[in-house]
């Protein structure tokens, strides 16, 4: 079939709408916390470090976009101009001292351009600044466990709850956090490796047996924050969730006093069931 150029304009002029209607309508699909139907973009940033990542996905996005644009440009340009009938004699230059140098010396700046935010990201994200308060999150064959050591050492499983929303997100017991505080997760594996993920909080951290890995973010909402298990793990991998609940400090003191009494004999439990969800 072949389209007319009125047809694949007003083919064009299509996508364009479609285009443009997700560009701006977006934000309405847009939720807190948790992905969102036809969401094509980062989730909303809930950390200074996810508004960072956020900021630089955007910035390599236009930078790569005017690249790309450019580039095509210059393909136009020499398929049009220089084509052997509108070009029938061509030129024997091969070579411009000038161009050869501004080639070289442009895409230098560029990748600089690009590795000083890139680098300053990195060491915010890896250096840990000094944490308020430290949570354990140990990763089980196929659900998660929180210790809370300074808050009375009281630790609970965490485990996805089917008759919950948001589907597949919903757990029974939510690791609380107090809002606009410095939370430093600290992660292990109990069986095999896990990650410990939370897309709004612009955290992902392997949590490998025998090792203690680190990494922190600081809650600048409050309200509910969901991740997953980002490592292939075993069968009910995509069945052990991360929920996070963000909470101002009067009720996040409220919720240790009750975890204590509620999970008072939690670790030797967690131990036991580790062994029986394993089976
Ligand atoms: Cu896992």
């Amino acid at each position: 079939m072949t389209m007319s150029k009125g047809q694949i304009g007003r083919r064009l002029l299509g996508l364009a709408v479609v285009g443009a209607a997700l560009a701006f309508g977006g934000a309405a699909f847009a939720e807190q916390g948790q992905p969102a139907p036809w969401e094509y973009k980062l989730q909303e940033a809930a950390t200074p470090v996810m508004e960072n990542i956020t900021w630089f996905h955007n910035f390599l996005f236009w930078l790569i976009t005017i690249i790309t644009l450019f580039v095509l440009v210059l393909l136009v340009l020499v398929v049009v101009k220089f084509n052997a009938k509108s070009n029938p004699v061509p030129s024997k230059t091969t070579h411009n001292t000038l161009i050869e140098v501004a080639w070289t010396i442009i895409p230098v700046l560029i990748l600089v351009g690009i590795a000083v935010p890139s680098f300053r990201l990195l060491f915010q994200e890896l250096d840990i600044p000094k944490a308020d308060l430290t949570i354990k999150a140990t990763g089980k064959q196929w659900y998660w466990s929180y210790a809370y050591p300074d808050n009375g050492k009281f630790e609970f499983d965490s485990l996805l709850a089917s008759d919950k929303q948001p589907r597949l997100l919903g757990v029974d017991n939510e690791m609380v956090v107090p809002v606009n505080k410095v939370i430093r997760i600290q992660t292990t594996g109990a069986d095999v490796i896990h990650s410990f993920a939370i897309p709004s909080f612009g955290i992902k951290i392997d949590s490998v047996p025998g090792r203690l890995n680190e990494t922190w973010f600081k809650a600048t909402k409050v309200g509910m924050f969901y991740g997953q298990c980002s490592e292939l793990c075993g069968k009910d991998h995509a069945f052990m969730p991360i929920a996070v609940r963000v909470v101002n400090d009067q009720e996040f003191a409220a919720w240790v006093e009750g975890a204590k009494k509620k999970f008072a004999t939690a670790p030797a439990n967690s131990f036991a069931s580790a062994g029986a969800a394993a089976q």
